[in-house]
């Protein structure tokens, strides 16, 4: 069966029809962060309303806490939302179809661990994007609740604030500008590419703090690969830089680091599936 499968990001959107674990047709929106929860299913429902006729269920994965179908940012300056948002509700209600949610992070670990890069293997999966977030898979399990928030754990920098205010895709964007360039992350890497330094010192600062992150993982649940996707975990040489840093590891401390596979669709393609089994 074809399923409806979004991705509700803190910079962009992405809705897809889903089959079998892979993507037959899908569409790309920015997320329009101020607008709110409300008004972002409602222009879900509407520009997908062609293909209402092609899928019966609908899975949402989504950025922030999910419990008990509602809805609520641990970090909020990744994305707002109203605290408790009952998303599988309206959700429900906007579509008329049976609707599922999960966390987006956790939702694109099961998808690459049952049809990318983890090839029914124990993994952990990162995302290093708007924030930063992760989903562990556990002796075939996907954890869920606050398991994989890896960029809300606090400790890796001396302020103790969450991890992804010192590494994401945002503190790229706000190094910029303290350096004096009013640049998106997409930006920062285009001119670290292009060789200037002042933005290669910044990817790689992030770069090596995801490395460290990387290693205390390992430590933790010992997964056969570390999945790392995201636009910013994807982007050309930014998985390369992690694995230069993580180089001073000592071999049998070290992981097997891959990009994954489903690349931007891990999301969509992971939570179909999860939604296809919720039944
Ligand atoms: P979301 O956080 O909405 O799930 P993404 O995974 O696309 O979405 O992450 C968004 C972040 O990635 C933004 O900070 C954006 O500037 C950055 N980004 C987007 N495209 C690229 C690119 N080609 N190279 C590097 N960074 C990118
Ligand atoms: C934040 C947190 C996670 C999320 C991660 C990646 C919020 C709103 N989100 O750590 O739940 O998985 O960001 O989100 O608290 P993304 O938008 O960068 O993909």
């Amino acid at each position: 069966p074809t399923v409806l499968g979004i991705d509700i990001g803190g910079t962009k959107t992405m809705a897809a029809l889903v089959s079998g674990g892979k993507v037959i047709e899908d569409m790309i929106v920015p997320t329009a962060r101020e607008a709110g929860p409300d008004a972002w299913l409602a222009s879900l429902a509407q520009s997908t309303s062609a293909w209402s006729s092609r899928f019966s269920r609908i899975g949402i994965a989504v950025t922030g806490l999910v419990h008990d179908g509602r809805w609520s940012a641990l970090n909020p300056a990744t994305l707002g939302i109203p605290d408790g948002y009952p998303l599988v509700e309206r959700a429900s209600a906007v579509f008329g179809k049976p609707v599922c949610a999960f966390n987006d992070a956790q939702a694109a670990a099961w998808g690459e661990y049952k049809f990318g890069a983890g090839q029914g293997r124990d993994i952990v999966f990162l995302t290093i994007s708007t924030g930063i977030g992760g989903g562990i898979v556990c002796n075939g399990r996907l954890l869920s609740g606050l398991a994989g928030h890896f960029g809300l754990i606090r400790g890796l920098s001396a302020d103790q604030a969450p991890l992804e205010d010192s590494t994401s895709g945002r503190w790229i964007a706000s190094q910029a500008l303290k350096a004096g360039f009013k640049a998106d992350a997409a930006d920062v890497f285009g001119r670290a590419l292009k060789g200037e330094a002042w933005a290669d010192a910044i990817v790689s600062r992030s770069a090596s703090r995801v490395a460290t992150l990387c290693r205390d993982i390992q430590m933790m649940f010992d997964p056969k690969s570390i999945v790392i996707g995201g636009s910013i975990g994807l982007a050309d040489g930014y998985l390369d830089r992690v694995r230069a840093h993580l180089g001073e590891v000592p071999p049998r401390l070290s992981s097997n680091l891959v990009a994954a596979k489903l690349a931007g669709h891990a999301g969509v393609i992971g939570v179909a599936d999860l939604a296809e089994w919720a039944r």
